[in-house]
């Protein structure tokens, strides 16, 4: 699999406005058992610094836009996420840091499993050693 997968959903409306829908096993590629999202964000803070073991999730900035960094030990890249119809999987043993957030940024993620500490590698090399 490529360091960056990106999903492009179909955006449906009319002249009243825009709707895209997000159904698991369709244009989701896991099952979606948590949804969570993030906003009220200051630019120069930025949050993840972690990997998870297990974890699939998609990341869309439904709203403003902000930078993410995906690290597989091996590759890094900064992609920007401006668009709500475009979608980030981040994949397991996937260190990840959203940065740069636009003070209208709401970024939504949609997750394979529920919420587990577990999961979470929040240590650099620790994350290095596990790959
Ligand atoms: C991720 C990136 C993209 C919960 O209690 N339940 C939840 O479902 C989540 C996601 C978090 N929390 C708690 C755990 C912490 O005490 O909320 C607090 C903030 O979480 P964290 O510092 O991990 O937030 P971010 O923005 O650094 O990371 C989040 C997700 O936690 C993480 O899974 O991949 O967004």
């Amino acid at each position: 699999m490529s360091l960056i997968n990106m999903i492009e959903f179909n955006v449906l409306g009319d002249e009243r406005g825009h709707l895209i829908a997000l159904e698991q096993h369709k244009n989701i590629p896991f099952d979606i058992k948590r949804v969570y999202y993030i906003y009220g964000l200051e630019q120069e803070r930025p949050r993840g610094f972690h990997a998870h073991k297990a974890l699939r999730q998609l990341a869309v900035c439904i709203s403003g836009s902000c930078e993410i960094l995906i690290d597989d030990g091996a590759q890094k890249k900064v992609v920007t996420l401006e668009r709500p119809m475009q979608g980030l999987l981040i994949e397991p043993m996937q260190w990840h840091v959203m940065s740069n957030f636009s003070s209208d940024c709401i970024f939504m993620v949609l997750a394979s499993e529920h919420y587990d500490e577990s999961d979470y590698i929040r240590n650099y090399e620790e994350f290095l050693r596990a790959l």
